[in-house]
């Protein structure tokens, strides 16, 4: 039994696996939680992060407008399901107005560290990078550095600073609809400067793994547990009608991440569903966001659906282990 390191959760969401279910990751009956038309400009509402905040949760929410322009929104909520979401999108503070400037912002990541809230997104700055940003009551932001030089898009931060330092996978990317990609991990003392780059893992080309052979990219924040960081990433296959992302699970070496002790050969969910198949994007589930309990080992994923709603799915951290470990990826 592995043990998830970090804060009970009593008030997680739940819902049992099904008898005889044969995945390690089964979905909220009621999907989706989050619906496109949910605030009066949304086109589309996915790939959104929650963390436990207060008395309930807290979000930052991906929002794509009836123009088509990409922003990010707080939302609120009591039981982790029903989500209010800002009208209006963050508006970022900070010290210097040519990081303010904004070009885009998507796929957003909500990460605690010690006492702060970090945000980190795909940001427009001449092509995708990562804008990170702060927050201590989810109204104020302050927008940070962008930790890189384009293109690179999904960040995510580690949970605590490793051997000292505040740490960080992310993807190095292109300025289109990249066909590849692999996850790649930086360190920085200050948040500001990112260095001490180290290849994670990349796309399998192999016939065994095909899910993953095009582009592979961190989803949410990993999962600190006493056999080391779990991950939950995305993977893509290009097929003849275009991108299929699916999701897979590996475990991170604790103290030099770069390190995978395990990868998922078989992916750990794929769109399947109805509104995972069809939206704006079909054939997307693209995970963002856990909320996890270290007392139960109970894991609830929040996933983009089709590039159109959020998803809600369960799993624990001894389902997601004996995947890997029964099905490695050599
Ligand atoms: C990626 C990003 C994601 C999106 C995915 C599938 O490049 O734009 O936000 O979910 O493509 O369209």
């Amino acid at each position: 039994m592995a043990k998830i390191i970090g804060n009970s959760l009593s008030n997680l969401p739940w819902q049992d696996k099904p008898e005889n279910y044969k995945m390690p990751v089964w979905r909220y009956t009621e999907n989706p939680i989050i619906q496109r038309y949910q605030t009066p400009t949304s086109n589309s509402i996915f790939n959104s992060a929650v963390i436990p905040f207060e008395d309930g949760f807290a979000g930052v929410f991906r929002c794509d407008s009836l123009g088509v322009s990409m922003d990010i929104y707080t939302g609120f909520s009591k039981d982790a399901i029903h989500w209010e979401i800002s009208h209006e999108p963050i508006k970022f503070v900070g010290d210097d107005p040519e990081i303010l400037k904004r070009e885009y912002r998507y796929d957003p990541r909500v990460c605690k560290i010690e006492d702060r809230y970090y945000v980190t997104w795909c940001n427009g700055y001449h092509g995708p990078t990562i804008g990170i940003a702060y927050t201590e009551d989810f109204k104020t932001f302050v927008q940070c550095e962008n930790a890189f030089l384009p293109y690179n898009r999904n960040g995510v931060l580690f949970p605590r600073k490793i051997n000292g330092k505040f740490a960080m996978l992310s993807r190095p990317s292109d300025t289109g609809h990249t066909p590849f990609g692999d996850i790649f991990y930086s360190e920085s003392p200050d948040l500001e400067y990112w260095g001490h780059h180290r290849y994670v893992m990349g796309t399998y080309r192999g016939d065994a793994s095909a899910w993953q052979s095009t582009k592979i990219g961190p989803g949410p924040v990993p999962i600190e547990t006493d056999e080391g960081w779990l991950l939950i990433y995305h993977g893509v296959l290009n097929t003849c009608n275009g991108f299929v992302y699916r999701m897979g699970c590996a475990l991170l070496d604790i103290d030099q991440p770069w390190k995978v002790k395990y990868r998922s050969k078989f992916y750990i969910l794929g769109p399947t569903e109805l509104y995972e198949q069809n939206g704006d994007v079909p054939n997307v589930v693209f995970p963002c966001a856990t909320l996890s309990d270290s007392d139960t080992g109970r894991i609830a994923i929040y996933y983009g659906c089709a590039d159109t709603v959020v998803g809600m799915a369960f799993t624990t951290v001894d389902e997601l282990m004996n995947w890997m470990k029964k099905n490695p990826l050599n």
